[in-house]
């Protein structure tokens, strides 16, 4: 048997409070890997089912968008990566990076000292008072028997002000969220079962996305290629997950993007 460190969640306490009427097949907990990611993505390859989620309280070549990677310190952070297996078109999963920045949203508010401070960023930050606490990972895997999909979402759990990866990021202990790590995990799990199966059924979650994210509605500059930034106003999400946003010459729509708001002022 591994040993399973303080940090490490612990799996029985997840399934416990998760209960019997779930989706999660299987919860796993590792204490170190390289990318949950990368785990998961290898047993859908094997043709894996939907409803296996990995959780590891390290990893050391974390992943982000672009080939960027995600930082997660030991003892500091939690990765959380989910398999899912869904109907839609495959247009449309752009939602899947979304609705899981809709379901993290969702669970940390609930723990949260004053909910609308938290927010999210299009299309896969969660952000609180601004400083990214959460990024997200989605990616296809083929199959035979139909695509799978593998969301990923690294949450910064205590990470100090000192071990913050770069000035734009937080942590939940800075901001004063309490990180009781079995909690969380099991309210981000449950919030997914819900906005998830509520995509499956309706495809679309633009409205509730749309009243959540502080991109709509905000000055920003879009960033799709390192020489391409348009600068406009956040107008809203389409069916496809894709950001609209209202520049000079109209309406444009992205499905990529690095996304900076304008600073506000209070
Ligand atoms: C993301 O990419 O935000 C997606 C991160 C997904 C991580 C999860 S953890 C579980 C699963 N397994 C994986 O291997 N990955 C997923 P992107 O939007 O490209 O942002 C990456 C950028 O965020 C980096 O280039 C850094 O600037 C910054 N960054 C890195 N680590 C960070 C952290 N811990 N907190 C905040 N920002 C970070």
């Amino acid at each position: 048997m591994t040993h399973v460190s303080r940090t490490t969640p612990d799996p029985t306490a997840i399934t416990a409070l998760l209960g019997h009427d779930t989706m999660w097949r299987r919860v796993e907990s590792v204490e170190s890997t390289g990318s949950t990611n990368a785990d998961l993505a290898a047993l859908a390859r094997l043709g894996e089912p939907e409803g296996h989620v990995l959780v590891a309280a390290e990893q050391t070549a974390g992943r982000g968008r672009l080939d960027r990677s995600w930082v997660s310190p030991k003892g500091a952070s939690l990765s959380l990566s989910m398999l899912l297996r869904p109907h839609h078109e495959f247009p449309r999963w752009g939602w899947l990076s979304l609705l899981t920045g809709m379901a993290v949203a969702a669970a940390l508010r609930d723990i949260a000292p004053d909910p609308s401070r938290v927010q999210l960023k299009w299309p896969n930050d969660v952000l609180i008072d601004g400083g990214k606490v959460c990024g997200i990972l989605s990616e296809r895997i083929e199959h035979p028997s139909g695509a799978r999909a593998v969301v990923g979402l690294g949450l910064n759990l205590d990470l100090g002000r000192d071990d913050l990866p770069v000035p734009s990021a937080t942590s939940l202990s800075l901001e004063g969220f309490p990180v009781d790590r079995e909690h969380i995990v099991a309210g981000v799990l449950g919030q997914m079962e819900r906005y998830y199966s509520r995509w499956q059924t309706s495809g679309s979650l633009s409205a509730e996305y749309e009243a959540g994210c502080s991109s709509v509605g905000s000055n920003l500059t879009i960033t799709v290629a390192p020489d391409i930034v348009v600068r406009g106003r956040g107008h809203g999400v389409n069916e496809f997950g894709r950001l609209q946003v209202a520049t000079a010459t109209g309406i444009e729509t992205f499905a990529v993007g690095d996304v900076v708001h304008a600073r506000m002022h209070h």
